[in-house]
């Protein structure tokens, strides 16, 4: 890749992470810029004009151009290598689990995680602690979705990793900080393990 890509981040955060590891594995450096939101500091006047105006990290930078969403910004990274299946149903079926993440896994098991770990459940509003067994019950389906679905195979889409993996593996290996008990799932944590023990494997740090 040409031009120079800065990571706006924050260590913590799965999101972050699913982008510095698909960098990692497929071996394209990337700069890092930290936030720290728990001080506001991707809510500032400057950061909503320039970075991006949803006030949220992470954010590719690339040249003079920013990617928002973590999983667009997994995609550019990826596109052209073998995290992206060519075959065109392939292609298609990676992007509907990077679409469930977002919609069914990450706002139950990164919340939770969020509001357990780094938030700390006493200082939650009342609104917050009302959402938490939904989020909780939420979570689990989809974690039992994703073992029903690796029961047969190793990987969630054809039969090589790919973003759909990744994207997918961020909050999945730390749903244990977000009290989730991932024994319950035998073929998430082999799937797991496989990620885990890969060429270029970087751990997420925080
Ligand atoms: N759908 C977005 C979610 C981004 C997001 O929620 N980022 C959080 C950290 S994981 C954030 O920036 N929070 C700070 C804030 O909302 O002020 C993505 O996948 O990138």
């Amino acid at each position: 890749m040409s031009e120079q890509l800065v990571l706006h981040e924050y260590a913590a955060s799965g999101n972050c992470y699913k982008v510095r590891l698909t960098a990692a594995l497929i071996g394209v450096p990337v700069e890092r810029r930290e936030y720290d939101i728990m001080k506001g500091e991707t809510r500032t006047p400057e950061f909503l004009a320039k970075v991006n105006a949803n006030g949220r990290i992470p954010v590719l930078e690339v040249g003079d151009r920013f990617i928002p969403e973590s999983n667009a910004a997994c995609h550019y990274l990826a596109d052209g290598s073998k995290l992206i299946p060519t075959d065109r149903f392939e292609h298609a079926d990676m992007l509907r689990w990077m679409f469930w993440e977002q919609y069914n896994h990450e706002p139950n098991i990164a919340t939770l995680r969020f509001w357990i770990r780094l938030v700390g459940l006493e200082q939650l509003n009342e609104a917050q602690r009302l959402q938490m067994a939904s989020k909780r019950q939420a979570g689990n389906a989809a974690l039992a979705l994703m073992d029903s679905h690796l029961k047969e195979r190793d990987w969630f889409v054809g039969d090589a990793i790919s973003l759909a993996d990744i994207c997918l593996f961020a909050y999945t290996h730390v749903a244990d900080e977000a009290d989730f008990d991932l024994e319950l799932y035998p073929n998430v944590i082999r799937w797991m393990e496989q990620i885990m023990t890969m060429d270029g494997y970087i751990p997420m740090e925080a």
